[in-house]
């Protein structure tokens, strides 16, 4: 591995891609971003669909190394770049485990079930708006913010039903 990385981060504006955008900040990272959006047919193309033939967002390149789903991003991010002062996945084993709970928890079970909530509030339209406007990271992440604090605000509201 080189000593800069030469890094590609494909897509914006989901939840989905956002986990490794966000990953990449954690990491202090420098990178490359392809800003495609779903459903635009950008995930579509030859040129992406060589390097993702499930042609989903996101995608990370790393060199002539390519690999796809939000939550191996986030791993793949963390083994290969973490630092003594930065680092994403806990040491030890027991830790370890609570950290892959969370993200099977999230992947398997959190993930569609947020999506639904965020359509069934009219939330996904705002996210789609401005990913079209191509707004910055920093709106997306408040947007992702203000989505994950209306859904615990709900959730506790149903809980106390
Ligand atoms: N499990 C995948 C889901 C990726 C996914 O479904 N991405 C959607 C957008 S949220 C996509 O790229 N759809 C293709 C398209 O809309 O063109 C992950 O977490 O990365």
């Amino acid at each position: 591995m080189s000593a800069t990385p030469d890094l590609t981060l494909w897509g914006v504006g989901t939840s989905r891609t956002i986990r490794a955008h966000w990953a990449m900040h954690e990491l202090g990272l420098s990178y490359k971003v392809k800003p495609i959006g779903p459903r635009t047919g950008e995930t579509k193309t030859a040129e992406y669909t060589r390097l993702n033939p499930r042609q989903k967002i996101p995608l990370l390149q790393d060199g002539d190394f390519c690999i796809g789903e939000s939550a191996a991003i986030v791993a793949y991010l963390s083994r290969t770049y973490s630092t003594m002062e930065r680092s994403l996945i806990p040491e030890t084993t027991r830790e370890y485990a609570a950290w892959l709970e969370w993200c099977f928890f999230i992947v398997a079970e959190l993930d569609s079930t947020s999506l639904t909530l965020c359509a069934a509030i009219g939330l996904t339209r705002s996210v789609r708006s401005t990913v079209l406007r191509r707004k910055s990271l920093p709106r997306l992440a408040s947007i992702s913010a203000s989505s994950c604090a209306m859904s615990k605000s709900r959730s506790q509201t149903a809980g106390n039903s």
